[in-house]
């Protein structure tokens, strides 16, 4: 039997609603440690991990402040060089974006912030809240937040909270710095070998963006737990711009700092709709 379609035609339209949850696409380079973060949210465990070749996708929901009880759908997405043009394909329409980096992989922060920069300075993902987690902290040598932000070259990035259409017609109100390097793509991963994974949701294709899928993972026992505090700095500026991004310190491992990273995303957002809004009105 075919898929039912939408009044307009669309397969998308026919998917299941997932209405009031936030869509979040998790990126970073491999090994940042995205998948040991995703099942530390969903399942409170740590799962012993192998690269992501494709992508998992979890109900992940908050615990902190006002982001209790919401519910992210979270894409962690495989960060391997070779799967990196596929990013693209998961932050179209979301919600947020979270961008894991491994703390002491020094040598490698400048392709991190390199892909970074290219993921939030891409035109479609204008004014989207980044949420950075400043992961592997507790690891000795770990990168503290501020030092990564002079690393990864945070202060670049300072969203308008409005659209680039809505910047068009509005003479007053700043431009961001806006780059379309990214060529689209539209290509699916079905050719990838797969090295298999304990994580059975792995999938090997391009998911539209607005699915959910479901999970029965094994599950090993925790790690010691560690305290982190946030030093991260606010995540809002002005009425009309926004800082747009936030650092979290984390321990995927131990979970150390990931909840704290959602209710800071969240908070973004919020802030980020509401200006949205507000701007609209004025518009009107
Ligand atoms: N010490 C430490 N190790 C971590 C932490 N987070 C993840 N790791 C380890 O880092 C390795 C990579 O973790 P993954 O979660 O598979 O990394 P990933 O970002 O999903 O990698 P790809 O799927 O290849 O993109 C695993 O061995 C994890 O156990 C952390 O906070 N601390
Ligand atoms: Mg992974």
């Amino acid at each position: 039997m075919g898929a039912t379609m939408g009044k307009n035609g669309t397969i998308l339209e026919s998917l299941p609603s997932t209405h009031g949850t936030l869509h979040i696409a998790m990126l970073g380079l491999d090994s940042a440690g995205k998948t040991t973060a995703l099942y530390r949210l969903k399942l409170d465990q740590y799962l012993n991990t192998v690269t992501t070749i494709g992508f998992n996708c979890e109900k992940v929901r908050g615990a902190l402040g006002k982001a209790r009880g919401v519910q992210f759908l979270v894409w962690d997405v495989g960060g391997q060089e070779k799967l990196r043009p596929l990013w693209r394909s998961y932050t179209r329409c979301t919600d947020g974006i979270i961008f894991v980096i491994d703390s002491v992989d020094v040598e490698r922060m400048e392709e991190a912030k390199m892909e970074l920069m290219r993921t939030a300075k891409c035109s479609e993902n204008h004014g989207v809240p980044i949420l950075i987690f400043a992961n592997k902290q507790d690891l000795p040598g770990a990168k503290e937040p501020k030092e990564l932000e002079k690393l990864l070259g945070l202060h670049e990035l300072s969203f308008s909270a409005i659209s680039p259409q809505m910047i068009k017609s509005s003479s007053t109100l700043p431009v961001a710095n806006i780059s379309t390097a990214h060529k689209p793509v539209d290509t699916r991963l079905n050719s990838l070998d797969s090295k298999g994974t304990d994580v059975s949701s792995n999938c090997s294709s391009t998911p539209p963006p607005h699915t959910s899928t479901s999970t029965s993972s094994s599950a090993s026992p925790h790690h010691a737990s560690s305290t982190i505090s946030s030093t991260s700095s606010s995540s809002t500026s002005n009425a009309t711009s926004f800082k747009g991004w936030y650092i979290q310190p984390a321990c995927a491992i131990t979970g150390d700092g990931l909840q704290e990273g959602l209710e800071a995303l969240h908070e973004m957002i919020l802030k980020k709709r509401k200006l949205n809004k507000a701007h609209k009105k004025k518009r009107c």
